[in-house]
């Protein structure tokens, strides 16, 4: 199963046409807990991405970071950075969490009964219907133009048919789906993301 917020930094690099090495970290055998790995990245977690000597950790937070050392998706302004960084912080606290659970419920690599189930499920909704309303005035989340907030909210809203969600109520959100994946550059997380090891 492919890791959604690797996914996120995987599809923008592709997207800006960057080619990076990748290196698999094995998660049910724990290898993102050990020292070596911890050493990258703090909360044991994937993904880590390496730029010069530095690890950049927090999917949100390295989309900012290639889009600002790439020029690439980034607002041109103050205030349009200031818009992209309040779409990925509800991107992680509203439409992620509930998405990415259910997705890993119906995967079985979490367990919990039918009345959590339902408030994922509600919530996952809610945050759907907060994207339509927003598409429904512009083409892409901050207006005319994908930025990383596009980037960020696409790489949870492909895995919503694995939460067992459906996108036909939201029309907005489908057509912007569709706008997405016809990008130069787009892939899938299984075009982008080996599951071994590659490097360039
Ligand atoms: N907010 C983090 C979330 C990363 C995350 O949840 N990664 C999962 C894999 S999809 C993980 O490493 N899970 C193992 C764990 O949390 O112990 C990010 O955006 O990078």
């Amino acid at each position: 199963m492919t890791s959604g917020p690797t996914y996120t930094v995987g599809l923008m690099l592709s997207l800006c046409r960057y080619p990076f090495s990748y290196i698999h970290v094995n998660l049910r055998e724990g290898q993102h807990k050990l020292p070596d790995y911890l050493v990258k990245n703090r909360y044991g977690q994937v993904p880590a991405l390496r730029d010069g000597q530095t690890y950049y950790v927090q999917s949100a937070a390295i989309l900012e970071h290639l889009a600002e050392s790439l020029g690439k998706f980034d607002g041109k302004s103050a205030f349009e950075k200031h818009r992209i960084r309040e779409w990925l912080f509800w991107q992680w606290d509203k439409l992620a969490l509930p998405i990415f659970r259910l997705r890993a419920r119906a995967r079985g690599f979490r367990q919990f009964g039918d009345e959590v189930r339902n408030m994922y499920d509600t919530e996952a909704k809610a945050a759907l219907s907060v994207l339509e309303h927003e598409l429904g005035k512009n083409e892409w989340i901050l207006g005319k133009r994908p930025t990383i907030a596009d980037v960020g909210c696409f790489a949870v809203i492909r895995y919503l048919a694995e939460a067992n969600i459906d996108l036909s109520p939201y029309p907005n959100v489908l057509a912007w789906k569709k706008r997405f994946e016809a990008l130069p550059g787009f892939g899938t997380p299984e075009q982008i993301l080996p599951m071994e090891s590659r490097l360039l």
